[in-house]
């Protein structure tokens, strides 16, 4: 029922690194023609780095891995397409519509087709007052349950970092901090929160999920690298844009799914377009480490 297109499956055959990427980020995450250009760059660092990339979509109801350059133009542009996680996964499908997967959808996806490494910008989470809204993304059941490893630049401070950490505590997802101590924030190397164990290098990584797997321990693991220096964006700015977009988002009355597409436009609007620069410095950040994980991997 999933199409993996012949290059990601002979690499898979043949034991060679491959790397899953997730869609929603194009076509929720940034705006056109930006997204394109970012999804075509990190798939070609990908391949740079000497792994297979495979961008994840769903196409007239057919899950796809490993999208090709044209399908992911077309994701780019096309207007009304679903936002798809676990839930929408076989309504989706079923209709035969288009649709957009998210961190958790990637995984499961990625997950079927083998794929072991995936890598994004930001992860879904516990958001702010959840304690009453019971917001809490799909993304953390996901990560508790499917045993992909996804690589991020943390969690986006629109979510309350302090109790995402404690959810995946709960349900034993490792977090590991890629050259530091502290959870990274997305657009800022730091959150003043403690990661579970800093890690040095990749394999150090692949090490840890060989030993996971080895275990048969279910889950995913969680590798927060942190963006890079000279992109960061500071954080009393960054801090004020989100304490902005969340106070329009309630006034708009925004639930649901449409909270944190909603939250990442109205944040690259405020901060007129800068923050995306980072957004997008810090996904290409990530595809470096992420292929160089899937590398060892499969050593
Ligand atoms: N956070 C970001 N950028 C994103 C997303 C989250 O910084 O693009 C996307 C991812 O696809 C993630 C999804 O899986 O939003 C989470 O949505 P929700 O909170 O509705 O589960
Ligand atoms: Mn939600």
């Amino acid at each position: 029922m999933i199409k993996v297109s012949e290059r990601v499956k002979e690499a898979i055959r043949d034991g060679r690194p491959v790397v899953a990427l997730e869609s929603t980020i194009i076509s929720h995450g940034m705006p056109y023609p930006r997204n394109v250009k970012t999804a075509l760059e990190v798939e070609r660092i990908i391949e740079e780095e000497g792994a297979v990339p495979a961008t994840i979509g769903i196409i007239d109801g057919v899950p796809v891995v490993g999208m090709s350059h044209d399908e992911i133009e077309e994701f780019g542009k096309r207007q009304g397409i679903a936002k798809v996680s676990r839930r929408d996964l076989p309504v989706i499908m079923a209709e035969k519509k288009w649709g957009a997967t998210t961190v958790a959808t990637t995984m499961i996806l990625a997950n079927m087709a083998k794929i072991e490494v995936f890598v994004t910008g930001g992860i879904g989470g516990v958001h702010r007052h959840a304690q009453e809204t019971f917001d809490i993304s799909a993304d953390m059941q996901e990560l508790a349950n499917t045993d992909v490893t996804v690589v991020c630049a943390g969690a986006k401070a629109i979510l309350d970092l302090p109790l995402t950490l404690e959810y995946l505590e709960t349900f034993g997802v490792p977090v590991l901090g890629y050259q530091t101590n502290e959870l990274p924030a997305f657009y800022t190397r730091t959150s003043g929160l403690k990661v579970d164990q800093r890690v040095e290098t990749a394999e150090e990584i692949a090490g840890i999920i060989k030993m996971k797997r080895a275990m048969n321990l279910k889950g995913g693991i969680l590798v927060t690298n942190p963006i890079p220096q000279e992109y960061s964006y500071d954080p009393k700015m960054i801090n004020e844009a989100i304490d902005e977009a969340l106070k329009d988002a309630d006034r708009d009355g925004i639930k649901g799914k449409d909270t944190t597409p909603y939250l990442l436009a109205k944040i690259t609007e405020i901060t007129g377009g800068k923050s995306l620069d980072a957004n997008i410095e810090l996904v290409y950040n990530n595809a470096h480490l992420g292929a160089k994980i899937a590398k060892e991997l499969v050593k």
